[in-house]
């Protein structure tokens, strides 16, 4: 009789830098350079260097994008920075296929997930090792790094969601976490132009 293969799996993660290792990973960086127009204080972000890395995203796609059923994994990095008084943070987004939901969780260091709804109603959860979160859909994401470590988050998504980011490069969340006197604060917009 035949025995099915006992069989390696595709992918590893390092549990000490939760680094993917294996079969196709898609990894990408984004620098000051790239993401000064994101922050509220854009012109602060002259003030260093332009080739700093704010985040990395490690994604192993194991099904094409765009395949209904199928599920992505990924590993958000944020570094420890402020752009002015706004912490480093991800762009944000909504998904393509708005309904799409997600989870993120925790890893090691110390910062927010900052969402968004369709009403532009903005609100932060805690995000620590071991904290973990579930993105409805029609929410926009951001994670953002109040620590002096790097952040790190897991992540898994719906390979049908895709991105949408659209109303954040248009309008931005409504909502912005600032240090203010050493503490992180979320605070609306409308109250900062007052
Ligand atoms: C994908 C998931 C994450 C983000 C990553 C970077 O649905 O939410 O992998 O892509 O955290 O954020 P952003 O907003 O620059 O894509
Ligand atoms: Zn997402």
């Amino acid at each position: 009789m035949l025995f099915p293969d006992l069989l390696s799996p595709l992918v590893t993660l390092n549990l000490k830098d939760f680094t993917m290792y294996g079969a196709p990973v898609v990894e990408q960086t984004r620098t000051v350079a790239e993401l000064a127009d994101y922050f509220l204080e854009a012109s602060e972000a002259s003030k260093i260097s332009g080739s700093r890395v704010v985040y990395k995203v490690q994604a192993w796609q194991p099904v094409k994008e765009g395949t209904a059923g199928g599920l992505f994994f990924g590993v958000s990095t944020v570094m420890a920075g402020k752009v002015g008084r706004e912490y480093f943070m991800t762009k944000g987004h909504f998904h393509a296929q708005s309904d799409r939901g997600e989870y993120y969780w925790g890893v090691q260091g110390q910062g927010y997930l900052i969402l968004m709804n369709r009403q532009r109603q903005t609100r932060a959860e805690q995000v620590f090792p071991g904290s973990l979160h579930y993105i409805p859909g029609d929410t926009a994401h951001r994670l953002a790094n109040v620590g002096e470590e790097a952040l790190i988050v897991g992540a898994c998504w719906p390979a049908d969601a895709g991105y949408d980011y659209h109303e954040i490069t248009k309008n931005g969340f409504s909502a912005r976490l600032l240090d203010l006197e050493g503490s992180p604060r979320l605070i609306d917009l409308k109250d900062l132009h007052e």
